[in-house]
């Protein structure tokens, strides 16, 4: 309002007043508007309690009523760790001290992969902020967290409502000394689909501006033109490169001819050529068994004796932990392990059982081979545990352990990547058809056939998932689509995929599949990426501007080019509702019990003292009051109730 006053003004403006002041001081003008925060998370609240959960609930169990306890952090900076290579040697330095560093080296997916498979990712900012410190005083010798990228950028504004951006800028102030790595979806970035080049080098720009320091990079059909991209984009943002090769098959079976152990020492080949500082064998599914470990490491191993290695896997069978200590004795640098509670099933395996496990040999975590890696204490482990065993409890609602109750070595069958094989569970029983999982399971086996036995992993993975799930609600068999499949209309996304919107399989497409589904339609040559023009930052900044006012900032501009429509909605909701990342996990899903106090910090030092007081009445207009004690002063607010 003061700034309409004083542009409105005749006088200020044409008169003679001596406005030198104000002409060389424009930074006075730079006036934040009114935020109003506390009023907008009240009709958060009042929303919640009026018409529940606004995020979408996939399991009929409430937030436990239980509040985690953080253990206890020692005053003053947090022990230096390999971040601190990183930044004095540099990618190429840092690579050499991992695979000079004897024992083996972990990698924590707790803030990742671990809730992405076992919580649909749902796992808050606060939640993460809040153990942070602890992680970093007392983990300082993990090789890395990982803590973003994957599925968690688009979940973080589609139902989380936060920015994803600021959960990496938070982490990176609390961890100063652990480096972070993220899981890079190659010329996919964080999105399902294939971006211009010129989106993929600016996301890893801002990213590793923003704290990020290993690049995970991997394309879903393993097509080298598509990961180099993610290689170069990683690396030229100055980001540790890792570049990943997706591994299905079973390279220990010899009657598995497609993707054969040779298939992948050639890809490593040509990753090792294109300068990866890092390569990783990602097991997406859980299908690395211990035997095929040993062949397909110490292949790799022997062939590239100086270049560091990363396993990650799933535990969906139930055989990650006695894979990971193969791939230690067959000369693997480093594994990916989750914090206990929060791994086996479709996640990780233990964090717990890697380091015990390993105690004692002369791959352990456990003992100390320098001063400056002490190595990985189980009783940390214990404590750590402690808090992710009742933070799991809050995020029961989208526990995969409401209708999942174990693990299941189908996996061997079926190649399900771990994330996929939760979501696949929660939506066959979610349409009443838990019975018919392994009818699902079945049909995504025939479906991957039917594409010609493909690498699968987002977003290749959600392709054969798709036709999977038409095959069932057609009931299809796998003849019957290959012979109808002129007629029938596919899945848009499988359709997509045969034009080659997300690059070429190994093998090439399935024909005569191909041509009978696409019939004219246009195909895609090459690396799709190489075809698309370049996005148009400043234009798309300008825009957004227009819409959502000054306070854009760039990683807001790269959060809007990889999910427009998300971004905008995570824009609008944030202006009606707030910074809703503020309240605690219960209050956010399920809102406060009426005649519950509470406390919210919107800042250090500005803390709000809330308390549900009471819900009105209906109105004609089909609004509540609900009404708030709001720092000891009595607050309203109108909801519409629209359950
Ligand atoms: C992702 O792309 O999100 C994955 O976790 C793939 O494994
Ligand atoms: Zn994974």
């Amino acid at each position: 309002p003061f700034l309409q006053n004083v542009l409105s003004n005749d006088q200020f403006l044409y008169g003679t007043v001596d406005t030198q002041f104000i002409d060389e001081n424009p930074d006075l003008f730079n006036m934040k508007p009114v935020q109003n925060r506390a009023q907008k998370l009240l009709h958060y609240l009042g929303h919640v309690l009026v018409n529940g959960p606004t995020t979408p609930i996939p399991v009929n169990a409430k937030p436990s009523p239980v509040d985690p306890v953080v253990p206890a952090v020692p005053l003053g900076d947090p022990p230096t760790g390999f971040r601190e290579v990183l930044l004095r040697d540099g990618p190429e330095g840092f690579a050499r001290a991992v695979r000079a560093h004897q024992g083996l080296l972990l990698m924590d997916t707790t803030f990742r992969d671990a809730h992405q498979s076992l919580l649909a990712t749902r796992v808050r900012t606060h939640d993460l902020k809040k153990i942070a410190p602890f992680v970093a005083h007392n983990f300082s010798n993990l090789f890395s967290m990982e803590n973003w990228g994957g599925a968690t950028f688009d979940v973080a504004m589609r139902f989380l409502c936060e920015c994803p951006w600021k959960r990496l800028q938070e982490l990176r102030s609390l961890i100063p000394n652990v480096p972070f790595q993220m899981l890079l979806r190659g010329a996919n970035a964080v999105g399902y689909t294939n971006y211009p080049d010129n989106a993929v080098y600016k996301f890893c720009e801002v990213a590793k501006e923003n704290g990020m320091d290993i690049f995970r990079v991997f394309d879903s059909l393993n097509y080298l033109p598509n990961m180099l991209l993610g290689m170069e984009a990683a690396g030229s943002a100055g980001g540790v490169v890792e570049a990943a090769i997706s591994y299905t098959g079973d390279v220990s079976d010899p009657t598995r001819q497609k993707y054969t152990l040779d298939y992948y020492l050639k890809l490593a080949e040509e990753l090792v050529k294109a300068g990866t500082h890092i390569l990783c064998i990602k097991d997406m599914a859980g299908l690395l068994k211990p035997q095929a470990s040993r062949l397909l490491v110490g292949a790799l191993r022997d062939r590239f004796p100086d270049m560091p290695i990363h396993v990650h896997t799933h535990d969906t069978a139930g055989a990650g932990v006695a894979a990971m200590l193969a791939c230690a004795e067959a000369g693997v640098d480093i594994v990916d392990v989750a914090v206990d509670p929060m791994a086996g099933m479709t996640s990780q395996p233990s964090m717990g059982a890697l380091v015990a496990c390993t105690k004692g040999t002369k791959y352990n975590t456990a003992f100390e081979p320098s001063p400056l890696f002490p190595g990985i204490s189980l009783e940390k482990v214990f404590d750590y545990s402690e808090y992710w065993e009742v933070t799991r409890g809050l995020y029961a609602p989208f526990d995969c352990t409401a209708t999942m109750k174990s693990g299941n070595a189908d996996i061997y069958e079926n190649e399900i990547p771990g994330g996929q094989y939760t979501n696949l569970h929660f939506q066959a029983h979610s349409m009443g058809l838990g019975h018919k999982f392994k009818e699902v399971k079945k049909a995504y086996v025939e479906a991957n056939k039917l594409l010609g036995d493909l690498i699968k992993v987002t977003p290749s993975s959600k392709i054969v998932g798709d036709l999977a799930q038409f095959m069932v609600q057609n009931s299809l068999t796998r003849a019957e689509v290959e012979e109808r499949a002129d007629e029938l209309s596919f899945p848009l996304s499988v359709v997509e995929f045969l034009q080659g919107h997300i690059g070429i399989p190994h093998g090439g497409f399935p024909e005569p599949l191909r041509s009978k589904v696409l019939k004219t339609l246009p195909r895609v040559e090459g690396r799709p990426g190489a075809s698309m023009p370049p996005m148009d930052f400043q234009a798309l900044e300008t825009q957004l501007r227009e819409t959502h006012g000054d306070d854009i900032t760039p990683e807001d501009v790269m959060s809007a080019a990889m999910y427009p429509k998300v971004f905008q909605e995570f824009k609008e909701f944030t202006t009606t509702f707030g910074p809703v990342d503020c309240l605690n996990t219960r209050l956010f899903l399920d809102g406060p019990k009426i005649a519950e106090e509470f406390e919210v910090e919107l800042e250090r030092g500005k803390t709000l003292h809330i308390k549900a007081l009471a819900l009105g009445d209906l109105n004609k207009a089909g609004q509540r009051e609900v009404f708030f004690e709001l720092n000891g002063q009595l607050r309203s607010v109108l909801v519409k109730d629209t359950v």
